[in-house]
């Protein structure tokens, strides 16, 4: 038996008992398959230090149905705790120090990592992991111990939660770091940034089979948890063939069945062989200097320029590229835009979801003061951090506005339209591109409203503006873009975007849409006492868990109905039930199967088997 096939008899062990006799190989199936349909899409929500259960909740209801492909979350092992630091009581970057690789930290523990990223898979959504594998706490901590309990000896480099010992780093004078004093302070000798410690982290000697193999036993115990990729934390600070090494060793994904996906951390302005294009052989690289130019041409006025990705000089391909506006390092030295600089820093996303260079990874972590950049996340008094409320302004949230989203659906639409076609600069500040006939984007970081004329590339038609039209089951509340002949006279909104594409038309009067309200109408004869509910593969139909489902009324009996809201060009299984108290009856047969379209309304019809 495969190894998928027996999780999901794990998994529904506890419902076999209540599914009649029979059913059980039937349901085994589908849920062995429901674990491999993830959307498709190139799309990262970076939610950094939110905690396990809130990013399961954003999985859910926010990222599977907006068609996010993945979830990039901050480092799970155990790391130091510090009650008191320089950075005041639990600073943010306690995270980057590990103790030891248990998945036990102030963001959760595992069994909470684990259901979060089954949470994750369930919406359709990646997991991508921060892999802090260059080093371990520093060694110049007073306090010792980490949040799940083990304590380590920084000063004699001992961590026998993993364990490591003084001769699995690197030390002043080795041979391999020749600075006097250990650090890095000589940013262009390799072996100096690659060989001695990096802010007085302990540099682990990933040159030896020992280290590497605990590094990949630490992340294959991720990837059987059901990680699927690693942004790979300092990368720049390890030897290249070290990193291929560790490569090597990783298992495929559980869900899909490939090579996890890799972005590695590699700061720009490196020569030789720490520039940024030297370490493509391991994966993608962060496009720093992509987030350096938008900043820029944001900040100058100057997007008319950002037509033709070879002239920005950048010094990554689009292929190799984790393409960002911001991350939770620049947005403290503020070489980047950040979610301080507003509208410039919304609009700068809005392009990043557009243009097409490199997978994008939108960022949202907490709200800080410049006054201290160590400053928390929210959380207890012993670190722990607390929910994600993105009615609090006490986190950033742009990755679940209805704007972001909407581009999100956008990118999603045009991705087979490799590239921008028709950049047209109607003022310095105003720009507007379309991807093949699939859907064209405007953008005006002017201070006026703009209004020209652009060729869209689309069928003609009345198109529902992504960013202000809220494409559900109301249809379309926002903007309209008529196309004739190819084109459209556009007005877009000062420090505003349009972004229009063939899955958003009022052309016929319903509005496609991303999310589909769909009417389930049953004809099921009941006993007294007894209710219908619909189960199935999606979250939306509670995951085939009798514990809920869609409820259906009888106020038409015997048709039983109700609505629910499912993604947009997606295929469903499910199945009517009946329950009556704990008792739960399921129709015979296979498994039902739906699939979505993207009509805003849709309405299913059946009769009880
Ligand atoms: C990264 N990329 O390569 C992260 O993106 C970055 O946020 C991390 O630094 C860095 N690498 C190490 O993982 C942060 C933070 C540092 C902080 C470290 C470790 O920016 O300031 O260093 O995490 O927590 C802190 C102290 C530093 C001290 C060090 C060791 O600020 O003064 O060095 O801990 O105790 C003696
Ligand atoms: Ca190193």
């Amino acid at each position: 038996m495969n190894r998928k096939l027996r999780v999901a008899i794990a998994r529904i062990s506890g419902m076999t008992l209540m599914v009649a006799g029979g059913l059980t190989a039937v349901v085994l199936s589908q849920r062995a398959d429901a674990a491999e349909r993830l959307n498709d899409s190139d799309v990262t929500a970076n939610l950094w230090e939110w905690n396990w259960k809130s990013i399961s909740q954003a999985c859910t209801t926010q990222l599977g149905p907006a068609g996010y492909g993945a979830v990039q979350v901050a480092p799970p092992q155990e790391s130091v705790t510090l009650p008191t630091s320089v950075g005041g009581a639990h600073p943010w970057w306690e995270v980057y120090q590990p103790v030891s690789y248990r998945i036990e930290s102030r963001l959760g523990t595992r069994d909470q990592f684990a259901a979060m990223v089954q949470a994750c898979h369930t919406a359709g959504v990646r997991v991508y992991v921060d892999a802090v594998i260059n080093h371990t706490a520093g060694s110049n901590n007073t306090y010792t111990s980490g949040y799940a309990g083990s304590t380590f000896d920084p000063k004699g480099f001992g961590y026998p939660a993993v364990p490591y010992t003084t001769t699995d780093f690197h030390h002043a004078g080795d041979g391999s770091c020749n600075d006097e004093d250990g650090q890095i302070d000589t940013w262009d000798d390799p072996a100096e940034v690659q060989n001695c410690e990096l802010s007085g982290l302990s540099d682990l000697k990933t040159e030896t089979a020992a280290v590497r193999g605990k590094i990949v036993t630490y992340l294959n115990d991720l990837i059987g948890l059901g990680v699927d990729g690693f942004r790979v934390d300092a990368a720049k600070h390890i030897p290249q063939d070290d990193f291929a090494r560790i490569v090597a060793g990783l298992d495929t994904t559980t869900a899909e069945g490939v090579a996890p996906y890799i972005a590695q951390e590699v700061a720009n302005g490196g020569t030789g062989s720490l520039a940024p294009g030297q370490y493509t052989r391991n994966g993608d690289v962060l496009g720093f200097s992509y987030a350096d130019a938008l900043k820029n041409h944001f900040t100058d006025g100057t997007l008319a320029e950002l037509g033709g990705i070879p002239n920005w000089g950048l010094d990554l391909a689009s292929a190799d590229t984790a393409a960002m506006v911001v991350n939770h390092d620049t947005e403290r030295d503020r070489n980047t835009l950040r979610y301080q600089d507003g509208t410039k820093y919304t609009l700068a996303n809005y392009f990043m979801l557009a243009y097409p260079h490199g997978r994008p990874f939108l960022y949202d972590g907490f709200t800080f003061s410049d006054d201290n950049t160590g400053q928390s996340p929210p959380a207890d008094d012993n670190g722990y951090v607390s929910d994600t409320d993105c009615t609090n302004s006490a986190w950033q949230c742009l990755t679940q506005s209805a704007a972001v989203k909407g581009m999100v659906a956008w990118r999603n639409t045009v991705q087979s339209a490799t590239s921008a076609a028709d950049f047209t600069a109607t003022a310095g500040n105003v720009i507007g591109f379309r991807r093949g006939s699939l859907g064209w984007f405007g953008l005006n970081a002017s201070a006026k409203a703009s209004t020209a004329t652009y060729p869209t590339g689309l069928p003609d038609g009345t198109y529902c503006d992504r960013i202000t039209g809220v494409t559900s089951a109301d249809g379309c509340t926002g903007s309209t873009v008529t196309v004739a002949g190819g084109k459209a006279t556009v007005t877009i909104p000062a420090g505003s975007a349009v972004a229009v594409d063939v899955n958003a038309t009022t052309t016929t009067g319903a509005t496609n849409c991303t999310t589909v309200a769909v009417t389930f109408d049953a004809n099921v004869t009941t006993e007294w006492g007894e209710n219908v509910f619909v189960l199935g593969d999606h979250s939306a139909l509670n995951s085939w868990d009798t514990g809920g489902g869609v409820a259906l009324s009888a106020s038409a009996y015997p048709i039983w109905s109700g609505r629910v809201d499912l993604p947009a060009n997606t295929r469903v299984e499910y199945k009517y039930v009946k329950k009556d108290g704990d008792t739960v009856t399921w129709e015979t047969g296979a498994n039902r199967t739906l699939t979505v379209g993207s009509a805003c309304t849709q309405t299913v019809t059946g009769s009880w088997r």
